[in-house]
């Protein structure tokens, strides 16, 4: 049967090679089609943009947000609304065809790709989404190192998004984010190139993740060690999803006062541990688990539920929740409100906190406390009492973690793998991943709790710092020396941008899972085994053995 889309971008891809009649994740063929048309729009900008950018040409103020917000909003599970994706073409179309009047007048010659040419003829959508689907690039290796690229910018720009909200913005990162996307809409890119720009994609990714650690802790503060009730109070709530802080603050100043309280899911956990956050006594605590346990979680929430950002599952149709949910920036859902940014770059929740005043409180589903702080900035506080476990032998080894959660059986793996890990191992981690192990109270040594929480996906940049800083005390002359090992969970493509940064600092032996991704093909897999080592995972005792020791 011939493919009704095709799409290979997540770990939950369709038997492991591409999503072909509809995604596992819910995305419909339509869907899928605007996206591969809003990509090869973003890819005509981006080309039109880098040239005008090489010729110093003065361009327009917005291509940079536009870019970034399209990329974004073609992440897995950010968007379903076929709508709000074609608005985007449509504004995409008429920012291109302001950028070719800057380049005609200013005398610069565009190449003539497919995607700067083609006029965006309405009519013509439909053809020309199936015409770009990812399949276009015939040889499966070039492909594959176009697709590297293409999803680890998109985790790129899901960071960027977030730091630029705050007021943080860096050219050097959107002037690479379309040089590459102008290389990889170049048919004529070849391998060489295209590694480079895959590994260049990965030092870029380490600067987005320094430019959003900087803006949240200008903005926030340092995170620090902090406890979360996970059980919940006798005030009605609002559930609030996703990774933008922004918008939990305003959140939490809208929510102040009305006997309203805030619970962060999924991702928004580390709110908690920024002080100028955690400061709001409306902050009550975290319900819930990782993404994909959201249809039964919202259920049993009672309240509005707000999401910033990605991962939201399709409810069914007669889902309690469906007229409470809302969405805002890069996310939609068929039916679901969305609330805009407004001029001055902040959201009016009083809707959502009208519906949530008629609410019941939320239903309990755990009790307890969970901890977490623990970025960079207190980790290095308490460098001495860390160095001094690991010089006494109490302390064998770290291992990160982080990554993203996901729905399938094979994920149990890492339950399992931190439940048998020696009781003198630590693991460090961020992102989603940590809701398979977050709950387990694998105890502490000498007072450090062995699942030490960073925070968000993006805040697998404290790993970085923290392992550059113990190869400075410790004198080693390799990152790679240190006893730590990288385990990592992937799921969407924010692990894509933090895998390839981690190989852009020189880390080997990255372990990356429960499968390897669909997009890397068998060639270029063998260049990042031979050059990184990176592998993928077997079973727990086999992988205990060969990372622990
Ligand atoms: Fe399939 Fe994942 Fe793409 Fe969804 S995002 S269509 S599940 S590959
Ligand atoms: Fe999770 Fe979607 Fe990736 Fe930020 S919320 S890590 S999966």
């Amino acid at each position: 049967m011939e493919n009704q889309m095709f799409c290979y971008q997540c770990q939950e891809t369709a038997k492991g090679t591409g999503c072909t009649i509809k995604g596992v994740c819910g995305k419909l063929p339509s869907t899928s089609k605007y996206m591969d048309l809003l990509l090869s729009v973003v890819r005509g900008i981006a080309t039109i943009e880098y040239n005008l950018r090489q010729n110093n040409v003065e361009s327009i103020a917005e291509v940079d947000h536009f870019i970034m917000d399209a990329l974004f909003c073609t992440i897995t599970n950010a968007n379903f609304d076929d709508p709000s994706i074609l608005r985007r073409v449509d504004a995409g179309i008429a920012l291109k065809k302001k950028l070719i009047l800057i380049a005609e007048t200013n005398n610069v010659v565009l190449p003539s790709y497919r995607e700067v040419e083609w006029g965006g003829e309405k009519a013509d959508y439909d053809h020309e989404g199936d015409a770009q689907t990812i399949l276009r690039t015939e040889n499966e290796d070039l492909r594959s190192l176009k697709e590297l690229t293409m999803l680890g910018l998109k985790g790129l720009a899901a960071y960027y998004e977030h730091a630029s909200r705050l007021g943080f913005y860096d050219k050097k990162i959107t002037d690479f984010v379309c040089e590459a996307l102008a290389i990889i809409t170049n048919p004529d890119a070849d391998m060489n190139t295209l590694l480079n720009t895959v590994l260049a994609t990965g030092t870029n990714g380490v600067n987005v993740m320094a430019l959003l650690d900087q803006a949240n802790t200008t903005a926030y503060g340092n995170p620090e060690i902090s406890k979360v009730n996970i059980g919940v109070g006798k005030n009605p709530g609002i559930l609030i999803s996703g990774h933008d802080l922004h918008d939990i603050e305003d959140l939490l100043k809208q929510t102040e006062g009305t006997g309203i309280d805030v619970y962060t899911h999924g991702e928004m956990l580390p709110a908690h541990y920024y002080p100028k956050l955690k400061k709001y006594k409306n902050l009550v605590g975290n319900y819930g688990n990782a993404w994909w346990q959201q249809k039964e979680e919202f259920a049993s929430f009672n309240g509005p539920i707000v999401f910033t950002t990605n991962c939201i599952v399709p409810p069914s149709k007669n889902a309690n929740y469906n007229d409470r949910v809302f969405t805002m920036n890069a996310t939609g859902f068929p039916g679901w409100k969305h609330i805009e940014t407004n001029t001055e770059g902040h959201k009016d929740f009083s809707e959502v906190i009208e519906i949530a005043k008629k609410c019941q409180a939320p239903i309990q589903i755990e009790e307890g406390e969970i901890i977490g702080g623990f970025a960079h900035n207190q980790v290095l506080s308490l460098a001495d009492q860390i160095v001094e476990a690991v010089k006494s032998g109490a302390i064998r080894k770290f291992v990160v973690m982080g990554g993203c959660d996901g729905r399938f059986k094979d994920r149990n793996y890492y339950t399992e793998f931190a439940q048998q890990l020696p009781k003198d191992v630590v693991i460090l981690t961020s992102g989603c991943a940590k809701y398979k192990y977050n709950k387990l109270n694998l105890g502490d040594i000498n007072g450090i709790p062995r699942v030490l929480d960073a925070g968000q996906c993006n805040d697998s940049y404290t790993w970085a710092v923290v392992a550059l800083k113990l190869k400075e005390i410790f004198g080693a002359n390799d990152i790679n020396d240190l006893p730590i090992a990288f385990n990592i969970a992937w799921y969407e493509q924010k692990a894509v941008i933090v895998l390839l940064a981690l190989l852009s600092l020189g880390i080997k032996n990255i372990h990356i899972g429960p499968t390897l991704p669909a997009f890397v093909s068998p060639a270029v897999l063998k260049v990042l085994v031979e050059q990184f080592d990176l592998g993928g995972i077997t079973t727990v005792e086999e992988d205990l053995k060969t990372m622990i020791g």
